[in-house]
Protein backbone atom coordinates (compact mmCIF):
# COMPACT_ATOMS: atom_id res chain seq x y z
CA UNK A 1 0.00 0.00 0.00
CA UNK A 2 1.14 3.35 -0.98
CA UNK A 3 0.69 6.71 0.96
CA UNK A 4 1.29 9.73 -0.33
CA UNK A 5 2.24 12.72 1.99
CA UNK A 6 1.90 16.29 0.88
CA UNK A 7 3.73 18.88 3.57
CA UNK A 8 5.51 21.35 3.57
CA UNK A 9 7.84 19.95 6.11
CA UNK A 10 9.30 16.64 4.47
CA UNK A 11 11.97 16.03 7.36
CA UNK A 12 9.13 15.42 9.85
CA UNK A 13 7.26 12.76 8.19
CA UNK A 14 11.07 10.79 7.36
CA UNK A 15 12.03 10.48 10.44
CA UNK A 16 9.25 8.41 11.97
CA UNK A 17 9.49 6.28 9.10
CA UNK A 18 12.90 5.21 9.98
CA UNK A 19 12.41 3.48 12.86
CA UNK A 20 11.28 0.50 14.07
CA UNK A 21 8.21 -1.71 12.32
CA UNK A 22 7.36 1.12 9.92
CA UNK A 23 11.04 1.03 8.65
CA UNK A 24 11.05 -2.64 8.77
CA UNK A 25 7.59 -2.90 6.62
CA UNK A 26 9.11 -0.32 3.94
CA UNK A 27 12.04 -2.53 3.60
CA UNK A 28 10.04 -5.60 2.88
CA UNK A 29 7.87 -3.67 0.69
CA UNK A 30 4.56 -3.87 2.15
CA UNK A 31 4.05 -0.55 2.38
CA UNK A 32 5.40 3.04 0.32
CA UNK A 33 5.82 6.74 2.09
CA UNK A 34 6.29 8.90 -0.52
CA UNK A 35 6.89 12.68 0.69
CA UNK A 36 5.91 15.46 -1.56
CA UNK A 37 7.25 18.76 -0.54
CA UNK A 38 4.67 21.01 -1.28
CA UNK A 39 6.81 24.13 -2.01
CA UNK A 40 8.34 22.51 -4.82
CA UNK A 41 5.09 22.73 -6.24
CA UNK A 42 4.83 26.65 -5.33
CA UNK A 43 5.11 28.67 -9.26
CA UNK A 44 6.85 31.73 -7.55
CA UNK A 45 9.69 32.96 -7.31
CA UNK A 46 9.67 33.12 -3.53
CA UNK A 47 8.35 30.03 -3.91
CA UNK A 48 5.65 30.89 -1.55
CA UNK A 49 3.16 28.43 0.09
CA UNK A 50 0.74 30.51 2.47
CA UNK A 51 -1.00 34.63 1.94
CA UNK A 52 -2.73 36.76 4.09
CA UNK A 53 -6.65 35.97 4.34
CA UNK A 54 -8.95 38.17 2.68
CA UNK A 55 -11.27 39.70 4.15
CA UNK A 56 -8.57 40.50 6.77
CA UNK A 57 -7.54 38.55 10.04
CA UNK A 58 -4.80 37.00 12.01
CA UNK A 59 -2.72 34.78 10.77
CA UNK A 60 -1.77 33.06 6.81
CA UNK A 61 -4.13 30.92 4.58
CA UNK A 62 -2.58 28.20 3.06
CA UNK A 63 -2.69 28.86 -0.74
CA UNK A 64 -4.57 26.17 -2.96
CA UNK A 65 -2.33 26.31 -6.12
CA UNK A 66 0.67 24.47 -4.95
CA UNK A 67 -1.45 22.18 -3.31
CA UNK A 68 -3.33 21.42 -6.77
CA UNK A 69 -0.21 21.28 -8.04
CA UNK A 70 1.12 18.63 -5.68
CA UNK A 71 -1.83 16.87 -5.52
CA UNK A 72 -1.88 16.32 -9.60
CA UNK A 73 1.57 15.12 -9.85
CA UNK A 74 0.80 11.96 -7.18
CA UNK A 75 -2.99 11.67 -8.11
CA UNK A 76 -1.92 9.78 -11.17
CA UNK A 77 -4.35 6.74 -10.63
CA UNK A 78 -7.40 7.44 -8.82
CA UNK A 79 -6.24 7.63 -4.87
CA UNK A 80 -8.44 8.12 -1.72
CA UNK A 81 -7.31 11.98 -0.83
CA UNK A 82 -7.41 13.05 3.02
CA UNK A 83 -6.86 16.51 4.21
CA UNK A 84 -5.41 16.36 7.55
CA UNK A 85 -7.59 19.03 9.88
CA UNK A 86 -8.73 19.78 13.05
CA UNK A 87 -12.39 20.00 12.21
CA UNK A 88 -12.22 16.61 10.42
CA UNK A 89 -14.30 13.81 11.74
CA UNK A 90 -11.89 12.30 14.55
CA UNK A 91 -10.09 9.06 13.41
CA UNK A 92 -10.98 5.41 15.34
CA UNK A 93 -9.71 2.10 14.46
CA UNK A 94 -13.03 1.64 12.19
CA UNK A 95 -11.06 4.58 10.29
CA UNK A 96 -7.95 2.71 9.94
CA UNK A 97 -9.42 -0.22 9.39
CA UNK A 98 -11.17 1.46 6.14
CA UNK A 99 -8.05 3.17 5.09
CA UNK A 100 -6.11 -0.50 5.19
CA UNK A 101 -8.67 -1.69 2.53
CA UNK A 102 -7.74 1.30 0.07
CA UNK A 103 -5.63 -0.65 -2.46
CA UNK A 104 -4.61 1.88 -4.62
CA UNK A 105 -3.16 3.78 -1.47
CA UNK A 106 -4.16 7.25 0.04
CA UNK A 107 -3.42 10.79 -0.29
CA UNK A 108 -2.63 12.39 2.95
CA UNK A 109 -2.37 16.58 2.88
CA UNK A 110 -1.01 18.16 6.23
CA UNK A 111 -2.23 21.63 6.85
CA UNK A 112 -0.29 24.27 8.31
CA UNK A 113 -0.87 27.88 9.66
CA UNK A 114 -4.26 29.32 10.37
CA UNK A 115 -5.93 26.79 7.56
CA UNK A 116 -6.10 26.28 4.14
CA UNK A 117 -7.86 28.08 1.34
CA UNK A 118 -11.54 26.47 1.52
CA UNK A 119 -11.34 25.51 -2.24
CA UNK A 120 -9.15 22.49 -1.04
CA UNK A 121 -12.81 20.65 -0.17
CA UNK A 122 -13.72 20.29 -4.08
CA UNK A 123 -9.97 17.78 -4.27
CA UNK A 124 -10.53 15.79 -1.30
CA UNK A 125 -12.47 12.88 -0.67
CA UNK A 126 -12.65 13.54 3.30
CA UNK A 127 -11.33 15.37 6.28
CA UNK A 128 -9.68 13.37 9.45
CA UNK A 129 -8.81 14.93 13.28
CA UNK A 130 -7.34 13.05 15.49
CA UNK A 131 -8.85 14.86 18.22
CA UNK A 132 -9.76 17.81 19.95
CA UNK A 133 -6.75 19.72 20.49
CA UNK A 134 -5.05 21.45 18.67
CA UNK A 135 -1.84 21.11 16.96
CA UNK A 136 0.99 23.41 15.00
CA UNK A 137 0.18 20.93 12.21
CA UNK A 138 -0.92 17.73 10.15
CA UNK A 139 2.07 15.96 10.20
CA UNK A 140 2.15 14.52 13.36
CA UNK A 141 -1.92 13.49 12.53
CA UNK A 142 -0.17 11.99 9.21
CA UNK A 143 1.94 9.79 11.63
CA UNK A 144 -0.40 8.59 13.57
CA UNK A 145 -2.60 7.01 10.31
CA UNK A 146 0.14 5.43 8.87
CA UNK A 147 1.35 3.86 11.82
CA UNK A 148 -2.80 2.60 12.57
CA UNK A 149 -3.11 1.71 9.29
CA UNK A 150 0.51 0.21 8.28
CA UNK A 151 0.19 -2.27 11.74
CA UNK A 152 -3.14 -3.36 10.07
CA UNK A 153 -1.86 -4.69 6.41
CA UNK A 154 -1.24 -8.49 6.22
CA UNK A 155 2.73 -8.64 7.09
CA UNK A 156 3.37 -5.58 8.96
CA UNK A 157 3.25 -6.98 12.34
CA UNK A 158 5.21 -9.98 13.39
CA UNK A 159 2.65 -11.67 14.70
CA UNK A 160 -0.68 -12.26 12.49
CA UNK A 161 -2.29 -12.85 15.65
CA UNK A 162 -2.21 -9.74 17.07
CA UNK A 163 -3.79 -7.30 14.71
CA UNK A 164 -6.36 -9.74 13.83
CA UNK A 165 -7.34 -10.38 17.13
CA UNK A 166 -8.00 -6.66 17.58
CA UNK A 167 -9.96 -6.09 14.54
CA UNK A 168 -12.47 -9.29 15.74
CA UNK A 169 -11.68 -8.31 19.00
CA UNK A 170 -14.98 -7.48 21.46
CA UNK A 171 -14.32 -3.68 21.54
CA UNK A 172 -13.16 -4.31 25.41
CA UNK A 173 -10.02 -3.42 26.98
CA UNK A 174 -7.25 -6.00 27.20
CA UNK A 175 -6.78 -7.96 30.05
CA UNK A 176 -3.87 -7.58 32.60
CA UNK A 177 -0.13 -8.82 31.28
CA UNK A 178 2.54 -10.14 34.00
CA UNK A 179 5.70 -11.64 33.05
CA UNK A 180 8.86 -12.84 35.23
CA UNK A 181 9.31 -12.37 38.17
CA UNK A 182 6.44 -13.99 40.06
CA UNK A 183 7.23 -11.34 42.78
CA UNK A 184 7.72 -7.60 42.44
CA UNK A 185 8.16 -5.38 45.41
CA UNK A 186 5.53 -7.49 47.09
CA UNK A 187 3.12 -7.72 44.68
CA UNK A 188 2.52 -11.16 43.21
CA UNK A 189 1.34 -12.64 39.61
CA UNK A 190 -2.45 -13.83 40.34
CA UNK A 191 -2.26 -16.96 41.00
CA UNK A 192 -4.45 -18.46 38.12
CA UNK A 193 -1.99 -17.76 35.98
CA UNK A 194 0.64 -19.91 36.69
CA UNK A 195 -2.39 -22.22 37.37
CA UNK A 196 -1.73 -24.12 33.86
CA UNK A 197 -5.70 -24.40 33.89
CA UNK A 198 -6.28 -22.54 30.71
CA UNK A 199 -10.05 -22.74 30.95
CA UNK A 200 -9.69 -20.66 33.92
CA UNK A 201 -7.54 -18.41 32.99
CA UNK A 202 -9.96 -17.73 29.74
CA UNK A 203 -12.39 -17.19 32.37
CA UNK A 204 -10.03 -14.83 34.26
CA UNK A 205 -9.27 -12.74 31.47
CA UNK A 206 -12.72 -11.60 30.36
CA UNK A 207 -13.44 -10.73 33.73
CA UNK A 208 -10.78 -8.72 34.17
CA UNK A 209 -11.79 -7.10 30.07
CA UNK A 210 -14.99 -6.40 31.58
CA UNK A 211 -14.37 -5.08 35.03
CA UNK A 212 -11.53 -3.11 33.30
CA UNK A 213 -13.58 -1.24 30.62
CA UNK A 214 -16.82 -0.84 33.26
CA UNK A 215 -14.08 1.66 35.25
CA UNK A 216 -12.02 2.96 33.01
CA UNK A 217 -13.92 3.08 29.98
CA UNK A 218 -17.62 2.80 30.40
CA UNK A 219 -18.09 4.56 27.18
CA UNK A 220 -17.42 1.63 25.05
CA UNK A 221 -19.28 -0.85 27.29
CA UNK A 222 -22.30 0.16 24.67
CA UNK A 223 -20.45 -0.69 21.98
CA UNK A 224 -19.24 -3.67 22.82
CA UNK A 225 -19.96 -7.49 21.53
CA UNK A 226 -21.03 -9.10 24.61
CA UNK A 227 -21.99 -12.73 25.48
CA UNK A 228 -25.48 -13.39 27.60
CA UNK A 229 -22.22 -14.85 30.16
CA UNK A 230 -20.59 -11.36 30.13
CA UNK A 231 -23.77 -9.30 31.06
CA UNK A 232 -23.92 -11.65 33.98
CA UNK A 233 -20.46 -11.13 35.05
CA UNK A 234 -21.35 -7.64 34.86
CA UNK A 235 -24.32 -7.27 37.14
CA UNK A 236 -22.28 -9.30 39.27
CA UNK A 237 -19.32 -6.90 39.08
CA UNK A 238 -21.19 -4.15 39.20
CA UNK A 239 -22.75 -5.50 42.89
CA UNK A 240 -19.25 -5.95 44.27
CA UNK A 241 -18.42 -2.28 43.61
C1 LIG B 1 -8.06 29.35 14.55
C2 LIG B 1 -8.77 28.12 14.19
N1 LIG B 1 -7.91 26.93 14.17
C3 LIG B 1 -8.79 25.74 13.99
C4 LIG B 1 -9.24 25.20 15.31
C5 LIG B 1 -7.01 26.99 13.04
C6 LIG B 1 -6.05 25.87 12.96
C7 LIG B 1 -5.25 25.53 14.05
C8 LIG B 1 -4.33 24.48 13.94
C9 LIG B 1 -5.90 25.16 11.78
C10 LIG B 1 -4.97 24.13 11.69
C11 LIG B 1 -4.18 23.80 12.77
C12 LIG B 1 -3.18 22.72 12.67
N2 LIG B 1 -3.75 21.40 12.97
C13 LIG B 1 -3.94 20.47 12.04
O1 LIG B 1 -3.63 20.72 10.89
C14 LIG B 1 -4.53 19.20 12.39
C15 LIG B 1 -5.04 18.70 13.64
C16 LIG B 1 -5.11 19.27 14.95
O2 LIG B 1 -4.71 20.40 15.22
N3 LIG B 1 -5.69 18.50 15.93
C17 LIG B 1 -6.14 17.23 15.73
N4 LIG B 1 -6.09 16.67 14.54
C18 LIG B 1 -5.54 17.39 13.50
S1 LIG B 1 -5.39 16.85 11.95
C19 LIG B 1 -4.69 18.24 11.42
Amino acid sequence: MRFDVLTIFPKMIGFYCAESIIKRAIERGLIEVEVTNIRDFSQDRHLTVDDYPFGGGPGMVMKIEPLYNALSHVQSRQKHTVLLSPEGAVFNQAKAYELSQKKDGVVLICGRYEGVDERINGLVDEEISIGDFILTGGELPVLVIIDAVARLLPGVLGDVRSSQEESFSSGLLDYPHFTRPAEFMGERVPEVLMSGNHKEITKWRRRQSLMRTMIKRPDLIDEARLTEEDYKILEQLKEEV
